[in-house]
């Protein structure tokens, strides 16, 4: 196992990462901006490393600086957690050359599953259904009319470089299509600088449905069940739970066997995460890979007891799975609450500045994974996140009950933060019968992203 690795991020996944290294005895070295000085999670870590000013472009993503500091505090892996360079190619080809273990997917698997219509082209050879669409990339808007005159209207544009909501477009009919293609194009190619799109056909109000997934450097690849993210607004998830009230146990082992498929298909090592839409019909499609451990890992780790980071950490040092398909096990129910330094009342607006004080929840059934402390203050350049709170009870309705309880003793005085927004979520009746879908937030809580009257 690794002696000593570099965590290449910030906040609360940096913390969760020093934990985790703490417990498996490695070392573990911090890094920080100068806008991070006064975090807490560098005096956890075994050392630390200013790495440039406070921009991210400055400092958490900036590649040489990166190493620099890996070089010096002599690591033998880097830890990236979520977003800055966690799905960047060209990061973990850099720590490769370094002789630096990324603790992730090879280069070669991330740079293929980022390319989304690459994926797509994955799943459908490893037998995974995929939303009707495109045979790959769409070259033109004539391509683009035959495709969707042959699967019907309404389509989706989407760019083969996005992901997460990022470049894409509806169109109901011939003349919205040819706008849509040429916007999504241009999109594209000014955000990711690749302007390559291809179609499906529009799936409406499904639900975020998606499966986690452990690979070992040996081809073996099991699958930690799903994760429910039906209820996100504008591509942010404000809750997550697991399982998922929308699926039958034959759909649960149809989707975890189709998540293994594909990573089976893309030689995929390490922890990552297949996303896929779920219709009314109970019908699941593939949408894309997520090459990286994510913000909501944590309610697959308590209901499966298996700790994701140990496991990435594991995976990364070269140890084969310890354990197999059969032998995972889940329990309960867990809902995961992020409470993000935000005001509702006012468009989600981030609501930085000073943390007059932070009383987190406890007692029976509650985890909470944050960075935050009395004193603390929110930087403005990063996401806005303060922490997640989360619910672990025996059935959904204790787990709801939980939450609730727990958002109610959750004292965050200076930010506003979504806690009210979640606590009426919690108890809206299409949450509590299970029945919401991607749609719900903006349908039943629009009143609350414009500002009030
Ligand atoms: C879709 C879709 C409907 N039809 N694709 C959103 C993020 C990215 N991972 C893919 N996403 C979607 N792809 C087809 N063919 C719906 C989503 C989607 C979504 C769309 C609008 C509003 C909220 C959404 C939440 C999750 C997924």
């Amino acid at each position: 196992m690794f002696r000593r690795v570099l965590i290449a991020n910030r906040g609360e996944i940096a913390q969760r990462i020093i934990r985790a290294c703490r417990e498996l005895g490695i070392e573990s070295v911090a890094i920080y901006s100068e806008a991070d000085a006064d975090s807490i999670y560098l005096r956890q870590a075994d050392d630390t490393i200013c790495v440039g000013p406070a921009p991210g472009a400055k400092s958490y993503l900036n590649i040489p600086a990166i190493i620099s500091a890996a070089e010096i505090a002599d690591v033998e892996a880097i830890v990236p957690g979520y977003g800055f360079l966690a799905e960047n190619s060209h990061f973990a080809e850099v720590c490769r050359s370094c002789n630096i273990q990324f603790v992730g997917p090879d280069p070669e698997t991330i740079e293929a599953l980022g390319n989304k219509a690459n994926a797509r082209e994955m799943a459908i050879r490893a037998g995974v259904p995929v939303v009707p669409g495109s045979d790959g990339p769409v070259e033109d808007e004539e391509e683009a009319m035959r495709v969707a005159r042959d699967i019907g209207f309404p389509v989706m544009i989407k760019a083969s470089a996005g992901g997460g909501g990022r470049g894409m477009r509806v169109a109901s009919n011939d003349p919205s299509l040819i706008n849509a293609f040429h916007a999504a194009r241009s999109e594209a190619e000014a955000a990711f600088n690749d302007s390559t799109v291809y179609l499906e056909k529009f799936v409406e109000n499904p639900r975020h449905v998606e499966i986690q997934v452990l690979g070992d450097r040996f081809g073996k690849v099991v699958h930690l069940g799903e994760r429910d993210c039906s209820v996100q607004r504008r591509h942010q998830k404000l809750i997550e739970e697991s399982p998922s009230p929308a699926l039958g146990q034959k759909q649960r082992e149809a989707m975890g066997k189709a998540a293994v498929a594909i990573c089976k298909e893309a030689n995929y090592h390490n922890a990552g995460t297949v996303e896929f839409l779920l219709d009314r019909n109970g019908d699941f499609y593939f949408i894309e890979v997520n090459a990286r451990i994510q913000v909501e890992h944590s309610v697959t780790e308590l209901v499966t007891g298996i700790d994701l980071i140990h496991q990435q950490l594991l995976l990364a040092g070269g140890e084969p799975l310890s354990f197999s398909q059969d032998d995972i096990r889940t329990d309960g129910h867990a809902i995961e609450c992020r409470i993000n330094a935000e005001d509702p009342s006012r468009d989600f607006q981030p609501s930085p500045g000073m943390v007059d004080l932070f009383v987190p929840p406890g007692g029976p059934g509650v985890r909470v994974d944050s960075h935050c402390y009395s004193g603390y203050r929110i930087p403005s350049y990063y996401d806005s996140m303060i922490g997640k709170l989360m619910a672990h009870r025996s059935d959904r309705r204790q787990a709801i009950a939980t939450m609730l309880r727990a958002l109610d003793e959750f004292v965050i005085d200076g930010p506003k933060t979504t806690i009210s927004l979640q606590r009426r979520i919690l108890e809206h009746s299409d949450f509590r019968a299970g029945e919401h879908d991607t749609g719900f937030v903006e349908r039943y809580f629009s009143s609350l992203t414009r500002i009030s009257s």
